[in-house]
């Protein structure tokens, strides 16, 4: 599966959730198929998207937090796993998309490129739900699964190690932090996801 498909499959049932990315080739994927207020991409703190994405859906437990995790950024942070499980915030979706691979930064293969199951580290740290989905439509149906069962999960899915051809986005990071606190400021004052 190509990341660039399974975001398109997912984009129209996330996209009114507060969405939070890692750096690098899945932010600039998702800029490009549509950049929206209440979506925030985590430049440079690799590894921290999950552990933003926990704080934000513990502070607003009325609103559903989508976390756009990568194999490499996980395995910088997988105590996250334990923290989430530790917290349990149902409002919370942690997808990751494994291509094995630093795509980013040039394609080093990751520990999951040599045995490392990530979805089994999510399971057996105590995540509620743990879902693999290897297609756009067995994703897009877990996403939509996963939203409303209000259980917090993780849904693991293999990509091919392929990006975009620029990383570009007219964005600067300060620009959206401003863009997104106010998008969740909205949020919170109307009890309802973003218009
Ligand atoms: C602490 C830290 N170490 C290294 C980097 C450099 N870096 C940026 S993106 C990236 C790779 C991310 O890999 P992954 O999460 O698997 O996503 P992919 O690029 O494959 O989509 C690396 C190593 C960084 N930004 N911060």
């Amino acid at each position: 599966m190509l990341r660039q498909d399974a975001l398109q499959a997912i984009y129209p049932v996330i996209q009114r959730h507060i969405v939070v990315t890692i750096m690098g080739a899945v932010a600039a994927e998702l800029y490009t198929l549509g950049h929206r207020d209440n979506f925030f991409y985590l430049e440079h703190a690799m590894g921290l998207a999950s552990s933003m994405g926990l704080g934000i859906a513990l502070a607003m437990p009325q609103h559903k937090v989508v976390v756009i995790d990568g194999d490499g950024s996980l395995l910088m942070n997988l105590g996250t796993l334990s923290t989430l499980a530790r917290y349990k915030p149902g409002n919370l979706l942690h997808i990751v998309f494994d291509n094995e691979s630093l795509l980013s930064v040039g394609g080093f293969p990751t520990a999951t490129a040599t045995g490392t199951n990530l979805a089994g580290i999510a399971r057996a740290s105590g995540v509620s739900q743990v879902m693999e989905a290897n297609t756009p439509d067995s994703l897009k149906d877990a996403v939509i699964g996963a939203l409303t069962s209000n259980t917090l999960t993780t849904i693991v899915s293999k990509v091919e190690a392929i990006g975009p051809k620029s990383f570009h986005m007219d964005l600067p990071l300060l620009e959206n932090r401003f863009q997104f606190k106010r998008a969740l400021e909205t949020m919170q004052k109307e009890g309802k996801a973003h218009e």
